[in-house]
Order: structure tokens, then sequence, then C-alpha cells
């Protein structure tokens, strides 16, 4: 986070019980789009869910402020899911989103390589994958070299070198528009993380349970 307040980014936030349409519609996920199942999504009733990630966050920002802005945003955010090493059903999240004049898909990578060289340290590399999110296009995933090999491929990588670490993209010029802010003036970038993920990785912590279960012999080492 001070990398990114380094950078000019404020933080901004919004509420853990909100408004279907601002975690779905809003981003453009229609109405019949797999994430809305009730498999995936607390809901509350028909038109109230728990948040599935910070994306509404960004809603709102587009609907009360005007750009140029620098956003991120932490917050917990829930999801049906089982608990194992990697998942849980409640976890947090950190957004950011950048609206501005000329913002290009070089600053989306010049701020992130800043963020994560701060995180895991100078020496690590970043590979940037095509993906696909409904709200940005083109979409990425972000890769760093693996802390334990540097690369080379072991158990904790999968043999790959490389480790997953965040979701990115240039904001959709329709989600801009959806909002009444004009893409052919404004154009942004947005990232996601999956804070105990990051976390976890940073520390070569095995499983995502450790963080919370308050075991003193886990807990010393830090
Ligand atoms: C608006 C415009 C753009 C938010 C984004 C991601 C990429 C992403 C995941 C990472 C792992 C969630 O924790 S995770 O499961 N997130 O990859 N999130 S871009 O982009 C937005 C959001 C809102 C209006």
């Amino acid at each position: 986070r001070d990398a990114l307040i380094g950078m000019g980014f404020t933080t901004f936030g919004g509420p853990e019980v909100e408004y279907d349409d601002y975690n779905f519609t809003k981003l453009n996920l229609p109405l019949d789009h797999p994430a809305r199942d009730m498999q995936d999504t607390f809901y509350i009733n028909d038109r109230v869910v728990l948040r599935t990630h910070t994306s509404p966050c960004e809603a709102r920002a587009l609907m009360n402020l005007k750009p140029p802005f620098r956003l991120v945003m932490p917050g917990r955010v829930f999801r049906v899911d089982e608990v194992d090493a990697s998942h849980s059903p409640v976890f947090m999240q950190m957004e950011g989103f950048v609206v501005d004049h000329d913002i290009t898909l070089a600053d989306l990578k010049g701020t992130l390589d800043t963020f994560v060289h701060a995180v895991f340290g100078e020496d690590v590399r970043t590979r940037f994958r095509p993906s696909y999110f409904p709200f940005t296009e083109p979409s990425a995933e972000v890769d760093v070299s693996c802390g334990i090999c540097h690369g080379e491929g072991c158990r904790f990588c999968k043999g790959t070198g490389w480790l997953e670490i965040l979701g990115c993209g240039m904001v959709d010029p329709n989600v801009l528009s959806m909002s009444g802010i004009d893409p052919e003036k404004y154009s942004g970038f947005a990232f996601g993380m999956g804070v105990e993920r990051i976390a976890c990785l940073k520390y070569n912590v095995p499983d995502l349970r450790m963080l919370v279960e308050g075991d003193m012999r886990f807990l010393r080492q830090f």
C-alpha cells in the first residue's frame, strides 16, 4: 500500500453488503452471467449481496468522483467456497483504479512493476499474460518469478518458475460510458489481488489458514 501511496494513490471504499447492481450490472456482468450464480455469491435478497470483490467501489467512484483519480481499495469480500489451503469464503482484496487523460497500457505496466518490486524486491521479474475480465479490455494476469527457485521450476511454483499474483487491464470503454464518463476523453486501468495470497507468496506460507489460526509457533516468526 505504501508503494501505491508513493505513486499518488489515495484510499477509497464502500460497503461490504452491496447492491447487486453495483457488484455486477455496472461492471458489465449482465443478469445471466455465471458469476451471479447462487453457488458463488451470498445473496441477502434479490437485490442485495455480500460483495464478491471490491470492484463495486470502482462503480461508486465513477458515480461520485470526477476524474482524474488514482484510487486503491482494500477490503473484505465474500464468496461461497469451501475452506482449503488456497480458498476461503471471506478474504481481503485490494484493487487499484486509475482514470485520467491519456492513460495507456504503459502506465499500467509501469505502476504494477513498481508495486511488485516494492513488495517482492528489486530482483524479481514480472510477466504479463493475456487474460479476460468482463470490466477490462485488454486484460492480463501478472506473474512474478518464483522466489524459491528463481525461475528454474520447483514444487512451490509447480515447475513453471512463475507465481500468479494479480489480475489487471485497461478499463472497458463501455464501463466508463455506463457511468457517464466520456471514453473519448478519459481512459484508465484497474488491477485486483487477493491480499492473503500475496502475503503467503511473499513469506513462503504454504496454507492461507495459518494466517488466522493464531498458532504462536507461526506468529513468532514475524
Ligand atoms: C471497474 C473497472 C475495472 C478490477 C479488476 C482484477 C483485474 C482482478 C482478481 C484478482 C484475484 C480478484 O482477488 S481476486 O480473485 N481481480 O484480477 N480486478 S481488473 O477492475 C475493474 C473494476 C471495476 C469499474
